[in-house]
């Protein structure tokens, strides 16, 4: 089986408060090896791909065979976007982000401040099940991205360094229909030093 499903790089409680540990293991359990499993499945038939990394899949979506272009797109960008989503977060995170990617955010949005708001709102506007992102482009400029389902901001050319999963998988354990809370409390576990390490990575792309 060539996709794996990665090791949370913590426990399922260490997000705790803002993210409930029933939560964080069904949804790495449960939906995260989902997406893998029938990734795997779907990709069976054509070990010459599956040997590929989900990225270079999911950039060439629509080179990809007819057959198991839908396949790739869901659960291959489902793999991929929460293996980003765990690997953002840690129980030490929060707090501003520094350096190079602290200058970048203030170029494109601003401040801070104004980013989280305009990140919130996409996240919170965006209707149905998806994911809002932070995303760089090849010069390394920052971009705000909604997307739905689990469709990957690498099919439009761009590299997400930041994201958030609006699912209500994600939250509706703890939060119900209270996705703005959910968005709220999120920004306490963000691991910026993982983000900015995300936008060095796109630059030497
Ligand atoms: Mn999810």
């Amino acid at each position: 089986m060539p996709f794996i499903l990665p090791s949370l790089p913590y426990s399922f409680d260490a997000l705790e408060p803002h993210l409930d540990a029933r939560t964080m293991e069904l949804h790495h359990g449960k939906h995260h090896a989902g997406y893998v499993e029938k990734l795997n499945a779907a990709l069976a038939k054509y070990p010459d791909l599956s040997n590929q990394p989900i990225e270079t899949l999911l950039r060439s979506l629509s080179s990809l065979p007819e057959e198991i272009r839908p396949a790739v797109r869901n659960h291959g960008g489902g793999h991929f976007n929460h293996s980003l989503f765990w690997k953002i977060m840690a129980p030490d995170g929060g707090g501003e982000p520094t350096g190079e990617l602290a200058a970048a955010i203030t170029s494109a949005f601003g401040d801070l401040k104004s980013f989280q708001e305009k990140f919130s709102a996409a996240a919170l506007g965006q209707f149905g099940s998806g994911w809002a992102w932070l995303a760089a482009d090849n010069t390394g400029k920052l971009s705000i991205i909604s997307s739905p389902n689990q469709d990957s901001p690498l099919s439009a050319g761009e590299m997400p360094i930041l994201g958030l999963d609006i699912w209500e998988h994600a939250y509706y354990l703890k939060y119900q229909n209270r996705r703005a809370d959910y968005i709220s409390a999120w920004w306490n576990v963000v691991s910026w030093p993982v983000v900015a390490a995300n936008l060095s990575a796109s630059r030497n792309l």
